[in-house]
């Protein structure tokens, strides 16, 4: 190993730290931490985003398809919760479908699809400012990780945050507890929360759903790798690195590891480092909660649990929770 440094690492959405400007600073530390690792956030290049969405349709995958039936299943009552004509900031909007089948019911006044990814939030959006031309929409690229004022086009009445996919099991508890906090100063005392969030459950599905048969989350994980060769010029050879997901119950959570497969030197402009055979960069956590967890996480950040609505055969939970009083 050359040059490394003990730094601590999270493979975790981190709300610390750099702006976008300092992004080869997070990578080069991530990748001389004594542990290796890279920050979740950086599998979302183009072709990653993709291949996240090519996840969400897999079989061993079941978030997404969970949490669209009960979207399905219990719609009316989760557009009562809520009421019609709110402002529905979508968070992480991606192709911005989720939010797009609740259109209907919620009938928001106002629709805020916020990415990372820039290109892919415009794109979608544009088919749907012509469907919907009642919604005023905006688009804003940005990482709402990092820092969060929303600017003066977002209404300020009843705002909706809606963040589904269990999104939030990415952060670590303490800074989904900060994040949560952001958003309960972003949403006065009038907003609310709508989340899904991923409940704890057997290994054997953990594992598959994070290590599918296809090998199309090795493909997500591996494309890490490529997206850093483009970002800071390294030269990681996709071909000699393996990709593991696997549930650690003890942190009650799954982890993404990519594991080299020999003994290799990894070099970049001004860096570089030797990976030993079998050694790994941790590159993701996604946290499973318990039920109970979730809500009291909730009213510590600020926002009361009005109606949580479940999957009787599959643990996942969408909650609506109102902001409580200042
Ligand atoms: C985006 N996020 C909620 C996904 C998850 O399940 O943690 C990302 C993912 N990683 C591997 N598969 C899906």
């Amino acid at each position: 190993m050359i040059n490394p440094m003990l730094t601590s690492c999270t493979s975790e959405i981190t709300l610390e730290g750099s702006s976008n400007a300092h992004v080869p600073d997070e990578l080069f530390a991530g990748l001389l931490a004594k542990q290796a690792c890279i920050s979740p956030k950086f599998l979302y290049d183009a072709l990653g985003s993709k291949l996240f969405e090519a996840i969400c349709e897999l079989p061993e995958y079941y978030p997404t398809r969970t949490e669209a039936a009960i979207f399905a299943r219990h719609g009316a009552e989760i557009a009562r919760a809520a009421g019609e004509g709110c402002t529905l900031i979508d968070l992480g909007a991606g192709n911005c479908a989720k939010a797009a089948s609740l259109f209907p019911l919620l009938k928001p006044a106002q629709y805020v699809a916020v990415d990372i990814s820039t290109e892919f939030l415009h794109e979608a959006l544009a088919p749907l400012r012509q469907r919907f031309a009642q919604i005023e929409m905006e688009g804003l690229g940005m990482d709402f990780s990092q820092q969060f004022a929303l600017p003066a086009q977002v209404r300020a009445a009843r705002r909706l945050f809606f963040y589904p996919g269990s999104s939030i099991g990415n952060f670590a508890p303490d800074d989904a507890y900060a994040f949560l906090r952001r958003l309960r100063l972003e949403c006065g005392d009038d907003g609310a929360i709508l989340i899904g969030i991923d409940l704890a459950k057997d290994k054997a599905v953990l594992d598959a759903a994070y290590d599918d048969a296809l090998g199309v989350t090795a493909a997500f994980n591996l494309n890490i790798l490529r997206h850093v060769n483009t970002l800071i010029g390294a030269d990681f050879d996709i071909r000699a690195w393996r990709h593991h997901g696997f549930y650690n119950a003890a942190r009650g959570r799954v982890e993404m590891h990519l594991e080299s497969t020999r003994a290799q030197l990894v070099q970049w402009p001004g860096g570089a480092r030797r990976f030993e055979a079998g050694e790994r960069i941790h590159t993701e956590n996604s946290y499973k909660y318990q039920q109970a967890d979730a809500i009291e996480l909730l009213e510590r950040s600020g926002f009361e649990a009005t109606r949580v609505w479940t999957d009787p055969r599959c643990p996942f939970a969408v909650i609506h929770a109102q902001a409580m009083a200042a």
